[in-house]
């Protein structure tokens, strides 16, 4: 089992920030799951163009407000807690924070840790791997830092 802190991870190279947003990437690829997971906090404000060419990506707000625009059709959604959107035909899309936004994301294929936006918006395939696993837990050999 593997047990992380979002606490102890923002400390950690897992926290990985731009200037229109902050990802604290609490799963990723070294982990073995197939899929990564992040809490991830959309400045005030911003606007963010992306075109996830190589992923599938859900979104999930859990605080703030904004809205999605997908690029090819030109819709807007409004985004508030309790929506979720995801990018099942590797929408181009921009993201309107209006208040922070908090977010929780998952990838597929998971992100290897470093991944910022290249100039179309997309993830690269081959960023830099983050591999921490945390400390052994005491019980069933897992890994646990939820006490960090
Ligand atoms: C909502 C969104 O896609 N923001 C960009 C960052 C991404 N979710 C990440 O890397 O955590």
């Amino acid at each position: 089992m593997i047990v992380r802190a979002l606490r102890s991870a923002r400390q950690s190279e897992r926290r990985v920030t731009t200037e229109n947003w902050e990802s604290i990437r609490l799963l990723l690829e070294s982990d073995g799951m197939g899929f990564s997971l992040h809490v991830t906090t959309i400045r005030a404000g911003t606007t963010t163009p992306m075109w996830y060419q190589n992923h599938l990506e859900a979104v999930l707000c859990i605080a703030g407000e904004g809205e999605v625009q997908e690029l090819e059709s030109d819709a807007v959604h409004p985004i508030k807690p309790g929506t979720m959107y995801a990018l099942d035909r590797h929408d181009k899309h921009v993201l309107r924070a209006t208040t922070t936004m908090r977010t929780v994301c998952v990838f597929n294929p998971p992100l290897k840790g470093k991944e910022v936006h290249d100039a179309s918006g997309a993830y690269p395939l081959d960023a830099e791997a983050i591999c921490d696993k945390g400390v052994s837990a005491a019980r069933g050999g897992g890994r646990s830092d939820a006490g960090a």
